[in-house]
């Protein structure tokens, strides 16, 4: 397991949670994070920098932010404003800047980026690199035949690639459940003769952990390996969701385990963090998070030019 700080996991799961209310506030149509930012940080936060990583929409931002890109930059994108890497031109959180490697959808299609995920482990495998590639994705995505064609290939060939499901109870309105036949992503493993795990998605120890071996494994050309977090969706599908078709105890029961706070008791019992430090740290994060929306928001929006020859349009 790489060594990260202990302050700076809760520090990235804190900036995710943050960004988060803070997008929603911006946005009805934000898709948040809430409850699996453990996922997504557990995910990406034990990758070397030349690594590559293709995100699930659902908490891209904050793979972003692991990733390194700054806070301002994440923002200015999102806001889509013309000096954001996409230059306002594809909706800001489904595609981090390539410079941080970071393979992002280019289109609201669910399920593509797999395969470019697999491809993108094709080409470290053919240049002979021992980078590796993670690729996260959604328990309804996970029905798409997208991830089926990746897993066989990257089976057949032992691709240096990890998939892990970022299973948050829901598609939509859909309940993972019904949607899987009540089955386990992660036992799909076993048809491609790959491993498979199932693991605590509330954890954020427990998914760098796993997602550690697996990325130890790839590494040394064994192969993919295929993860299947299970975490909730502790808000709606989108900020403006009401969430009709799920019973309100669900989600409250779930934040029993919210990743910040297990984190956060853990911290608290072993004595490597005291109330006020971790406090510290959310307010530190408050205020950087404040300060980039500050900044992006009196960036200038994109103009015809961002738009025209060479651009979108030829
Ligand atoms: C191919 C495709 N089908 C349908 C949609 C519409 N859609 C957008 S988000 C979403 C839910 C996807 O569920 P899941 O993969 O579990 O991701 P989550 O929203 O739960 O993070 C759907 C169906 C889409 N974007 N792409
Ligand atoms: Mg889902």
């Amino acid at each position: 397991v790489p060594r990260i700080d202990c302050l700076d996991l809760y520090r990235l799961l804190a900036t995710g949670r943050r960004l988060g209310a803070e997008f929603m506030s911006w946005s009805p149509g934000w898709h948040s994070t809430e409850g699996e930012e453990a996922v997504v940080v557990g995910a990406f936060a034990g990758l070397r920098a030349t690594d590559y990583i293709a995100p699930h929409y659902r908490g891209a931002e904050l793979a972003s932010f692991v990733r390194g890109v700054p806070l301002r930059d994440i923002m200015t994108n999102i806001l889509g404003k013309a000096s954001g890497f996409s230059r306002g031109r594809v909706r800001g959180e489904i595609c981090g800047p390539p410079s941080h490697r970071i393979i992002g959808m280019y289109t609201g299609v669910l399920g593509p980026q797999i395969t470019y995920a697999a491809g993108a482990a094709l080409a470290i495998k053919l240049r002979g690199e021992d980078d590796v590639v993670i690729c996260t994705f959604g328990d309804g995505t996970a029905n798409r035949g997208d991830i089926h064609e990746a897993l066989a290939m990257s089976a057949m060939l032992s691709l240096p690639i990890v998939f892990v499901c970022q299973n948050n109870g829901y598609a939509v309105s859909t309940r993972a459940e019904h949607a899987l036949n009540r089955a386990s992503i992660a036992e799909r493993a076993r048809g491609y003769n790959i491993i498979g795990e199932r693991i605590d998605g509330m954890d954020v120890d427990v998914v760098l952990r796993s997602v550690s071996g697996a990325v130890a494994h790839a590494r040394a050309g064994l192969g993919p390996t295929l993860i299947e977090a299970c975490a909730m969706r502790l808000g709606g599908h989108f900020a403006s969701d009401d969430e009709r078709y799920r019973d309100p105890a669900e989600a409250a029961m779930w934040r029993e385990k919210d990743p910040l706070a297990i984190l956060e008791r853990r911290l608290l019992a072993d004595g490597r963090a005291t109330a006020e430090t971790l406090a510290a740290i959310r307010s530190s994060v408050d205020e950087q998070v404040r300060q980039a929306r500050r900044e992006a928001e009196s960036e200038p929006e994109p103009g015809s030019e961002d738009l025209g020859a060479g651009c979108v349009y030829a």
